[in-house]
């Protein structure tokens, strides 16, 4: 199946490339990849341009202003779709996500699944070097997920996916207004009410070594009061 990965990028200068030359190694002959820009100021966008250049595998789209995970990957998915992707991989440029599990991401969804989460709380998986708060977070923000959302999904609010084209093309896209974490969970969540099947494959997470995070706590506010609105308001 063909696939497109999707790579949100906000000053990612010290990762793009390495990324990309990482993802050349593991796709196949067709795949693509697609990163999405929202005018980083450390010119992230521009060496994106210049390895698109270079590399036909590549396309970039720039945004204009940063507006946040969630609406970068919506760009992202409906010119996937354009492009004729029959898969979308949702993927972090920090190598927090690695590079060598995405094989096993398609591999699951061409097994049938249609929404394959990377997944840090299934058996195999974890988490290599955050500290007590972060994990802390990340777990609390799972059991909170589960108590309003019940989807049986150990790690809601991992961004390592894999979606089959016909999740994308049934869900409402334009509904979708999260931003942050809230974002990975309302994709998981919607895809899930559609009756799509949603299969977790275990990851090992690792904190990225250049860069800076853009977590924040709005981030976390957000999915905090984001996540009872999905299961008792109209979204
Ligand atoms: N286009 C775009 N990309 C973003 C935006 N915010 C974050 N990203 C990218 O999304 C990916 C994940 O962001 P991170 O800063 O690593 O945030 P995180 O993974 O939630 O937080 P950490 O767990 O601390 O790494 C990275 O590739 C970022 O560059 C945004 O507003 N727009
Ligand atoms: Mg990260």
């Amino acid at each position: 199946m063909r696939v497109t990965v999707c790579l949100p990028t906000y000053n990612e200068r010290d990762n793009i490339e390495a990324m990309v030359h990482a993802l050349r190694g593991v796709l196949r002959k067709g795949d693509r990849v697609l990163v999405i820009d929202d005018s980083s100021p450390d010119g992230t966008g521009e060496i994106a341009d210049a390895l698109a250049a270079e590399l036909p595998f590549v396309s970039v789209l720039h945004r204009p202003t940063k507006e946040g995970l969630g609406p970068a990957y919506l760009a992202g998915f409906r010119r996937a779709l354009d492009e004729g992707a029959e898969l979308v991989l949702e993927m972090d440029c920090d190598f927090s996500h690695n590079p060598a599990d995405v094989p096993r991401l398609i591999a699951a969804a061409e097994d049938g699944a249609d929404v394959v989460l990377g997944s840090r709380y299934v058996p195999g998986g974890g988490v290599g070097n955050w500290g007590l708060v972060r994990r802390t977070i990340s777990r609390g923000g799972s059991i909170y997920t589960e108590l309003f959302l019940r989807m049986g999904v150990k790690d809601p609010t991992g961004g390592f996916k894999c979606i089959r084209r016909k999740v994308l093309e049934t869900i409402d896209l334009a509904a979708i207004t999260s931003k942050g974490y809230a974002f990975q969970i309302e994709m998981t969540y919607r895809a899930k009410r559609a009756g799509f099947s949603v299969v977790e494959i275990p990851i090992i997470f690792d904190e990225r070594a250049h860069g800076t995070s853009k977590m924040s706590r709005g981030i976390v506010l957000e999915a905090i009061w984001r996540v009872p609105l999905l299961r008792f308001g109209r979204a």
